[in-house]
């Protein structure tokens, strides 16, 4: 845990910036304050937008969840455990946050008209927060998974060649609709594999539905849960299937139940933590990723570990992205 009696707090100020404390007068900068509510509590500061190069952009949106609710409450969670994560990374042996900058946005917060008027609005606020964010590497933080599609298609409007996306997910996501609507969680996909190619890792709970989606369309590859287990082969299929130009989309149910339990709907089976980290390292190492998020954590109550894994995931796909600069 980081030493907050430090008053650098041993958070993103080097020795060109004084230690100071957003809305701190600077005679009181040498109190015990705690650290900032952002990502890894870096102090925004230091840290600042305009030396940052990845951006966090928080959107507790939820409508559609089907089962478990609870993931309007993620990215606040996921923000508060960041705070006790130790800055060093030994993989790379520095503070990775500090060196690469990481500036923590206020939260989106979307129109409760319908979910396509909110994904409407998302999109095109995405679309504005990439504008401004240039060379960036923007994590936007669930919230539902019917976030990543406006994300997706968001990013896909700004670049001429087609996008792949890498989905971590338990599920497809590949339903026409769902309950009625087209932009469901359960439909994230569906609304993006006419412009883009997915390559979807860690499956175990798909319909007969969405079977046929995906053979329809040869931009769909689908890669089980089971095969993951049975040697690294999958790791080459899924890089082989990528494109030059990648997002990568987390869902943590994704990840073994019994490694993520917050979340809405868990299936058995699934990613463990070094295998993935392994494997992200790699697509990040080989592709060129332009954006990522972290969706569908539903924080449980008085369970803190899946916070805090979902917020060490979030540290370590911005390391990896800036993985050139760290070595
Ligand atoms: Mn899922």
């Amino acid at each position: 845990m980081p030493n907050r009696r430090d008053p650098d707090g041993g958070r993103g100020h080097d020795d060109a910036v004084p230690a100071s404390v957003v809305g701190v007068p600077a005679e009181l900068n040498d109190l015990p304050w705690e650290l900032p509510h952002t990502f890894l509590g870096l102090d925004q500061l230091s840290g600042g937008f305009d030396r940052s190069a990845a951006v966090i952009l928080p959107v507790p949106y939820e409508a559609t969840t089907s089962w478990g609710g609870g993931t309007r409450l993620g990215p606040h969670a996921l923000l508060e455990a960041s705070r006790y994560i130790e800055l060093y990374d030994q993989e790379f042996g520095c503070e990775a946050g500090s060196v690469i900058g990481v500036n923590t946005l206020p939260a989106l917060e979307l129109t409760r008209a319908g979910a396509t008027p909110a994904m409407a609005e998302l999109r095109a606020s995405y679309g504005r927060v990439a504008e401004a964010c240039g060379d960036r590497f923007i994590v936007m933080l669930g919230g539902e998974h019917s976030i990543s599609s406006a994300a997706i298609l968001a990013q896909a409007d700004r670049h001429e060649e087609r996008l792949s996306v890498l989905q971590l997910d338990a599920h497809a996501d590949l339903r026409p609709q769902y309950e009625g609507t087209p932009d469901s969680h359960a439909s994230a996909m569906a609304r993006v594999i006419d412009r883009a190619d997915v390559v979807a890792v860690g499956l175990r709970g798909v319909s007969a539905e969405e079977m046929e989606v995906s053979r329809a369309h040869a931009g769909s590859t689908l890669i089980w849960a089971d095969e993951m287990w049975e040697n690294d082969d999958w790791m080459d299929k899924a890089l082989d299937a990528l494109g030059p130009k990648v997002y990568v989309t987390f869902d943590v149910d994704y990840l073994d139940p019994s490694l993520m339990p917050s979340t809405g709907t868990p299936e058995p089976g699934g990613g463990d933590w070094y295998r993935t980290l392994r494997f992200l390292r790699r697509v990040f190492a080989e592709r060129d990723v332009i954006a990522a998020d972290v969706v569908e954590l539903a924080p449980t109550p008085g369970l803190s570990a899946p916070d805090f894994l979902a917020a060490k995931l979030v540290y370590k796909l911005i390391s990896y992205r800036f993985q050139d600069r760290l070595v």
